[in-house]
This record gives structure tokens, sequence and C-alpha cells, in this order.
């Protein structure tokens, strides 16, 4: 029997395992994972892995923020993604007071539709201050947007109370609950006095942002969860006070699941040591850490106390954008762009040197996204009857990052001058080639809003 598209003789990386073996597609979908397959069109993946394509879970595309907006949009941002190896994203809905979150579910998917090039899935974000939105939680879980995320600090932040009673709501409703864990109580403390003392430039951004703002609300998020009797996930885990939090948990049997990036694994605070503005581009929230936590950051993940590697993409240009803060580091738009290296970076800095193996890059980049999130094994694995989301991993490119081989709408790339070893040379999504030796070539592909289960508990 003929497939459509083989994929022939690549390592094949299944979520425990790995196997010679060649991939039968047709109609979209995997059909056969084994040798001798034949199809009308051939790829010889020989010396490459073949992954499950990756799944990028905390994106943030023309996204509202501190007064302006994020630069990728949904066409953009899902082309960088999909040359990157990613097939599949999350990205937040933000409300406002104003409206009713099912009327911005239909906003949103209206933005998405025609200009996501891959697949996407959304997660609704709640906000303080506006009760109504806890009787809408059971129709946008209805809707295939079973996560919510919650900021304990920033304008949008929830007090204690109000992030227990949505806990305590979603949990009912069949979601997840997806916090941002940084201590608004000592973040506005430093911020205020660092002013107050004219530290203003963007060198002061990590010391307004210390790791115990991180730990603290790690451990209290994790406390309100525990009563709420709800799923806690927490995004962008930066610290080792975070991982161990987390690792507490689970030693207690709490199933709290943790997200770290590579940001997060691959820079570090040395980065705001830079002269004049230049740190502005490293700017985020959290902020980029010492090696020690870096190196707990690979250790959780190894150990799978940290299961997922999200990108937390939240481009703005460094011309333009970041500059709205020239004055005072406080109105600098915090994030940096991340969606297309992250494949890459991950497999460098992690795999290459042993920190994690093969499966766990692909556990931590896909399946275990999938599974969380509800899209499993539809999506983040390679069996029969998935979708043939898939990427070709060539470990023996090697070079360096710059700007110009990027396709990110933004103006520099963190990782300009960083060394990479192994990239994706295509991005098969639902059995179309979109992406080819670092070019998009999908305009006839059109990506679908996911509709995701409620979740599930995983391990
Ligand atoms: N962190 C960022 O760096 N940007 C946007 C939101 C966030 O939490
Ligand atoms: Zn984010």
């Amino acid at each position: 029997m003929d497939y459509e598209l083989v994929v022939k003789n690549g390592l094949v990386v299944l979520e425990d395992g790995q196997e010679n073996a060649d991939i039968g597609i047709s109609d979209g979908i995997i059909q056969a994972v084994e040798s001798g397959l034949s199809g009308r069109q051939v790829i010889d993946a020989q010396g490459k892995f073949v992954i499950p394509g990756g799944i990028d879970q905390h994106v943030h595309l023309e996204m509202p923020f501190m007064n302006t907006v994020t630069s990728d949009d949904w066409e953009t941002g899902t082309k960088a993604a999909a040359v990157g190896g990613t097939t599949t994203l999350i990205d937040f809905i933000d409300p406002v007071k104003s409206k009713s979150l099912m009327d911005m579910v239909k906003e949103r998917k209206a933005l998405a539709e025609n200009r996501a090039v891959i697949d996407y899935g959304m997660h609704m974000a709640l906000i303080g201050g506006v009760p109504a939105f806890m009787d809408e939680i059971p129709a946008v879980v209805e809707a295939g947007i079973p996560s919510f995320k919650m900021y304990s600090t920033y304008a949008s932040k929830m007090s204690d109370a109000e992030m227990l009673k949505a806990m305590a709501v979603i949990a009912d409703a069949g979601g997840m609950a997806m916090v941002h864990c940084e201590s608004d109580a000592i973040i506005e403390y430093l911020r205020t006095k660092l002013v107050a003392e004219g530290k203003m430039s963007p060198q002061y951004h990590p010391v307004s942002r210390p790791e115990d703002a991180e730990g603290e609300a790690v451990e209290r998020v994790i406390a309100l969860a525990n009563h709420a009797g709800a799923f806690v996930y927490i995004v962008h885990v930066s610290t080792a006070m975070g991982v161990e939090a987390i690792q507490r948990a689970h030693n207690r049997g709490q199933a709290v699941w943790g997200e770290t990036c590579p940001q997060y694994m691959v820079l570090t605070e040395q980065e705001y040591q830079r002269p004049g503005f230049e740190p502005a581009k490293y700017l985020c929230q959290p902020p980029l850490r010492s090696q020690p936590n870096i190196d707990r950051l690979f250790q959780g993940l190894a150990e799978r106390t940290l299961l997922t590697i999200g990108s937390d993409h939240c481009p703005f240009f460094y011309k333009g954008q970041k500059d709205i803060g020239k004055d005072v580091f406080t109105k600098i738009p915090g994030g940096m762009p991340g969606i297309e290296c992250r494949l890459t970076l991950t497999y460098t800095y992690g795999v290459v040197p042993g920190k994690i193996d093969l499966n766990r890059w692909v556990q931590a980049t896909s399946t275990n996204a999938a599974r969380i999130f509800g899209m499993y094994p539809q999506e983040g694995c390679i069996r029969v009857g998935s979708d043939a989301d898939l990427v070709i991993f060539d470990p023996t490119r090697s070079g360096v990052i710059t700007k110009s081989m990027l396709h990110e709408n933004v103006d520099y790339t963190p990782y300009e001058g960083v060394a990479y070893q192994g990239l994706p040379v295509m991005t098969i999504a639902r059995g179309e080639i979109i992406a080819k030796e670092g070019d998009f070539v999908g305009a006839n592909h059109k990506g679908r809003f996911i509709a995701r289960k409620p979740i599930q508990p995983v391990e």
C-alpha cells in the first residue's frame, strides 16, 4: 500500500524509546510506524531524528501589554513557530473588564482564523476585581478552553482570596489553574525603593524581582491550589526555590505541574550588566537568573519536577517599544522573543551536554504539554491515529544564531551570537510540509483551533 507521504530511515523518537522506522502518512494522520513502507512522496531522514511536532503552550501573540502590543501577530508568530519546529501552540485570551469571557473567546478565535498557519489552542486569563467572570468559567471549559491563567502581580493580579475562589470554581468545571508566581508585595516594595533612589535604568530590573519573590509566590499558590483541590500549573519557573517548592508538593502527593523556558535555561543574569539600554532586550518577568538556578532547572527537568518547556514568546521591538521605558525600567514592556529557537536551544544546551536525554527533551517540548493540556494522543506523539505533526531534526547542523536567520517580527534576538548544535530541517503539519531548511513553505496550510478536553491527572 502506498501512503501519501512516507518519512523513511529516521531515528523515530517515541514517548519512551527510540526506533529506526518509517512513518506512513495519509489524510493528515499517522497510518503506520514500521520499516519498509512505500509512499507517493518519500522523504529520507537518514541520520536525523524524527520527533513529534513541538507544542508551545506559552505564547503571547498580538497581546496588549504595558501600553503596547506584542509584535508577532497570528500569522508572523505561527510562521516563525513552524520554521522552529512547533506545530501547535497555545496562546492566551487576555480579558477586559467590560466584556464577557465568551465574547472574548469569539473575538480571539476570529483573529486567529485564516491567519494561523499551525494548529492552536487558547488559555483564558482571568483578572482581579471581576467576580462576574467566575460564572462563565464552566462555559469556557465547555468551549474547549480548560486552562485559566492568573497573575499574582501586575495590574491584572488577583488577590489570594480571589485566586482561591477561582481555583475552586475551575476545579469544579474540570479545568486547571495556571499561575504567574511572583510576590507582588516584594516587587512593589523594591520597585518603589529603587525608583525613589534614582535607580531607574534597566540594570535594576532584576534587583526588583529577586529569587525569593518567585519562591514565596510558588509556595503560596501551591497551598491555595491544594486547599481548593485544583490542578495547578506553574508557568515559567526560573529559580531553584520554585523547583523545590514544586518538588515538596509532589512529595506530599499534590498535582502540580511546572514549566520553564529556554531563556531561563540558556541566558544568565549577566545580560543585565550590558551597557546603556541594552539590558532592555533581556527584560522579562521573572528575570534571567544565575548559573546555580539554571543547573537546578535542568535537574528539575531530568527528575520530572518540571514537565514542560514553553517559550513565553512575548516580543517587543527594541526600537519603538522597549524604549517606552527609556527613562525608567518599570515602564519597559517585559518579555522577549523565543518561539523559533525553542527546540534548537534546548537540544543544544540540554541534550548535547547530557543534562537531559532525547526522550526527556521530546516529552518536555511536546508530549507532556499534550497530556497536561488535554490534546493527547491527537498531538504530542508519534503513534498510529495521531495527527501527522512531525519534525525532522538534524543533530549535525551547527552554527551561531543571528537575527537574520529568524522569522519573528521583531528587530533583535536575545540569542544573537549564541552557538547551536542541531536544527529542525523540516516541519510537517497534518501531513503537509510547511517548513523546510529554515524557510516557511506552507502557503496553503491553515491552522485549526483545537478544542481541548477537560483536564485529567498526569504523572
Ligand atoms: N512575562 C513577560 O516577560 N512578559 C509578559 C508576561 C509575563 O509574565
Ligand atoms: Zn507569558
